[in-house]
């Protein structure tokens, strides 16, 4: 007899019962009543729905009808319906490192097993093959050199970054198959550090005696200056996504990389919401530079220009952008990029500045304009390398072609604004290109290298704001692409595992986004071919292509109208509102050929570049194109579509890894684990389901050699079997497991959900059984 019961042991016999009636929802409603009463009587832990979606922790007191009184953890009664009650998970569960441990795979049992982890600084968690990592908002002593080695030897299991690195590390030498690790999640969740630590990683094991893997880690420095930006949901936002391929020689050591960019936003530029930021490098320019520098940039306090004024936001806490500049500074020299090429590159910040301050006179009643001669004009020009009337030239007129010659037509007040803005948007935008350029340059690969290569994928997540536009519509689109590519691995490696296994396995059911990507990507009739075809049509407007949605798309279930201008689309993660204004200009991204010819006129080096790659891109789209979009450009959408593709294909050749990046709180804050925002979240990254195939399925996976290393001493009769699978076995028969709650493979032993605890508790019984006996023996003695 033993004299320890927590409410929570359950002999196993007791559970197997109890498991086997067990629906797929796990809920106890559904269950029998005699599984309710089983509760009642072990006084088993329930979560209980409270009013706002939250759970809170009880036992089931006693029932009525469809109705149960349950004594929730803080002391009061409720009552609930039975169906409102999902089981907990017995407390030796808690604090699991993998949920797919865990016996019951609800929500709120996930929530909690998080939440326990995050109050004792453990940030990551596995969720059977994928990790997840909550933001710690604070340094942590988890990371660095000494790390390193400990994740290489002993925890290639434990959930880090290291580890998956590590893992995939071994995995690309092992099997010499490219590896992918794809990090997903909302803005500030931690993408682009978790992006880093997995680089520090891969730096530290491939590490040679070159220079390659210090320059891949100044590359960071470099990209985040020009493409990341404090926004209101995250102090350094990155505004674009990347992918960087490491590559590895045979013997493991890095040669080079390669960064690939995506989506870069550039309207940041010309546009800020409250409380946010342009891109660090305008604000490091201007309070890191040089007297000399700022003197021959023209250069003032970032007060004084207008594309960063309009925000009320100029500095970041805790963040010296005097120190940032230094460090730039250095990262570009580290890269190779020359103090000449350096200086160019300051210029053409600084133009983007004062081109922001350039401003104009409506001289007329028809709206025409004249840009007011002054410093903005002059500075712009000289940092540009025209002349001031050229420049005012390109800012107010727009040349029209008739018969024989071009003839200028004076603009009004918003086609100069916006000529004036895309011009800096446009010189930005191709500033950032070629840096990546000659970042790629500087970390080129080696012939020499015929080794295999780790990709590190940090795209923005999903987004869904209260107003969705262009920018959130191509997001969320290339979440889609993602969540595909996620849901069919993670089928394939279940599928294939217990397959080769020689496991029967019979398909389940799974929610797939096809019917979402062709609502997206189908000619003629999607929204991305939709969105070209309206582009087109000089007359159209925002209004106009809403509404041709509505004629056309109406019919699709992932579609539905709105009123006005609106649309919306059933993404997997729910319901998102897009509205149409400012999609066909965003889509077009018009820059006016007068701009280009005045671009390639300029002394600058750089801007001759520019607009020399700009007009050889829009020949060679040209040329791909269909009638329809001969006369015009590649649109962004096609663009983006174009590559992501591109990327997936490049993926689909990987062996992915992936890792969920979770934000648990808006305010940025170490230790606050803000329970909703955390739940929606993981329901978005599709946690849940990743739980729920493991649910599904066989989430216990024990070589024999384990299980009979483990359990095979509760044999009643344990020296009859020798060899590992028939101790296995018959540890399975002596505790009457039924049939259909495991499956014996070749190698390994697969368990449903919920037995290795029945076990596990088993054994934690015998065990103190063996020490109460071993106390009072010792007792005796004394
Ligand atoms: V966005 O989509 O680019 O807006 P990310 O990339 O998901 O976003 P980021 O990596 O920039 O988020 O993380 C936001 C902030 O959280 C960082 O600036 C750090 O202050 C903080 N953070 C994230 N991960 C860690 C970590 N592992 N340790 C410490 C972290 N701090
Ligand atoms: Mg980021």
């Amino acid at each position: 007899k033993m004299d320890v019961e927590s409410p929570y042991m359950v002999t196993p016999e007791e559970s197997i019962s109890l498991l086997t009636s067990t629906t797929s929802s796990g809920k106890i409603g559904e269950l029998e009543d005699d599984t309710i009463s089983y509760f009642i009587k072990k006084k088993l832990g329930v979560w209980c729905k409270q009013s706002r979606g939250h759970w809170e922790l009880g036992t089931i007191r006693s029932t009525s009808g469809e109705e149960a009184s349950v004594l929730l953890s803080n002391g009061n009664v409720m009552k609930v319906a039975k169906s409102e009650l999902l089981p907990a998970n017995p407390s030796i569960l808690e604090g699991m490192d993998d949920l797919a441990k865990l016996s019951y795979l609800n929500e709120p049992s996930i929530l909690q097993n998080l939440k326990l982890r995050y109050s004792k600084e453990m940030i990551y968690t596995k969720a059977g093959s994928i990790l997840i990592a909550l933001n710690p908002f604070k340094d942590l002593p988890i990371y660095g050199n000494d790390y390193v080695p400990a994740c290489r030897q002993k925890f290639i299991d434990s959930p880090h970054v290291y580890a998956m690195a590590g893992a995939a590390y071994n995995e690309m030498i092992r099997d010499e198959v490219n590896q992918s690790i794809i990090i997903s999640g909302e803005s500030g969740s931690g993408k682009t550090e978790t992006g880093k630590i997995a680089i520090q990683y891969l730096a530290a094991v491939g590490g040679g005696s070159c220079e390659i893997e210090n320059k891949i880690l100044q590359t960071s420095c470099i990209l985040e200056a020009f493409g990341n930006a404090k926004t209101s949901k995250n102090d350094n936002s990155s505004r674009f996504g990347k992918l960087i391929e490491i590559h590895f020689s045979a013997m493991g050591k890095i040669c080079g990389a390669k960064v690939q960019t995506l989506l870069f936003e550039k309207s940041r530029v010309v546009q800020l919401g409250s409380s946010e930021r342009s891109f660090h490098i305008f604000y490091q320019l201007c309070a890191g530079a040089s007297s000399a520098l700022k003197e021959r940039l023209n250069l003032r306090d970032v007060s004084n220009y207008k594309y960063l004024n309009q925000s009320d936001c100029m500095t970041i806490d805790g963040i010296d952008d005097v120190k940032k500049f230094q460090e730039l500074t250095k990262a570009l020299d580290a890269v190779g990029v020359c103090k000449e090429d350096q200086e160019l590159i300051f210029k053409m910040v600084a133009a983007i500045l004062w081109l922001g301050n350039i401003s104009f006179q409506v001289t007329d009643s028809q709206n025409l304009i004249e840009v007011v001669d002054d410093e903005a004009v002059t500075s712009a020009a000289l940092l540009m390398g025209c002349s001031s009337q050229e420049l005012i030239a390109a800012l107010s007129n727009n040349g029209v072609q008739s018969e024989n010659s071009t003839i200028a037509k004076r603009l009004k007040l918003k086609q100069a604004i916006d000529t004036r803005d895309a011009i800096a948007k446009f010189i930005y935008a191709s500033l950032f290109e070629w840096l990546v350029e000659q970042l790629n340059k500087s970390l080129q690969v080696g012939k020499k290298c015929t080794g295999k290569s780790i990709s590190i994928l940090d795209i923005y997540g999903f987004e869904t704001l209260q107003k969705n536009s262009f920018e959130q519509f191509c997001i969320n689109y290339a979440n889609e692409r993602l969540q595909q590519h996620f849901c069919r691995h993670l089928f394939k490696l279940e599928q294939e595992d217990y397959g080769s296994d020689g496991i029967g396995w019979t398909k389940i059911d799974f929610e797939d986004n096809q019917e979402c990507l062709i609502l997206f990507e189908k000619k003629p009739l999607g929204l991305l071919s939709l969105l070209d075809e309206e582009s087109n049509l000089p007359k159209a407007s925002d209004l106009t292509f809403a509404n041709k949605l509505k004629q056309y798309l109406d019919a699709n279930p992932r579609f539905k109208k709105e009123r006005g201008r609106a649309f919306s689309v059933r993404h997997y993660t729910g319901e998102v509102f897009y509205d149409t204004n400012g999609f066909l200009e965003k889509n077009r991204d018009t820059l006016p050929s007068d701009s280009i010819q005045l671009l390639s006129s300029c002394k600058c080096e750089l801007l001759q570049f520019f607009s020399k790659v700009f007009s050889q891109t829009q020949k060679q789209s040209n040329s791909f194109h269909t009638a329809a979009l001969d006369s015009q450009k590649q649109s962004i959408g096609t663009k983006f579509k174009d590559q992501l593709f591109k990327l997936m294909r490049q993926l689909e050749s990987t062996k992915p890894h992936f890792i969920r990046c979770i934000r648990p709180n808006a305010k940025q804050l170490p230790g606050i684990y803000d329970e909703d925002l955390v739940l929606q979240q993981l329901r978005c990254c599709g946690v849940l389901e990743v739980a729920r195939i493991s649910r599904v399925g066989y989430p216990t996976r024990m070589t024999h050699q384990e299980f009979s290393g483990r359990y095979g001493f509760l044999l009643s009769e344990a020296n009859i079997y020798q060899d590992p699978l028939s101790i296995s076995v018959a540890v399975l028969q002596q505790f009457n497991i039924p049939f259909e709650m495991y499956h014996v493979g070749y190698t390994k032993l697969y368990l449903r959900a919920g037995q290795i605890d029945a076990l596990e508790d088993k054994r934690k019984l015998v065990l103190q059984g063996i020490l109460g006996v071993q106390k009072s023996f010792r007792g005796y003695q004394a």
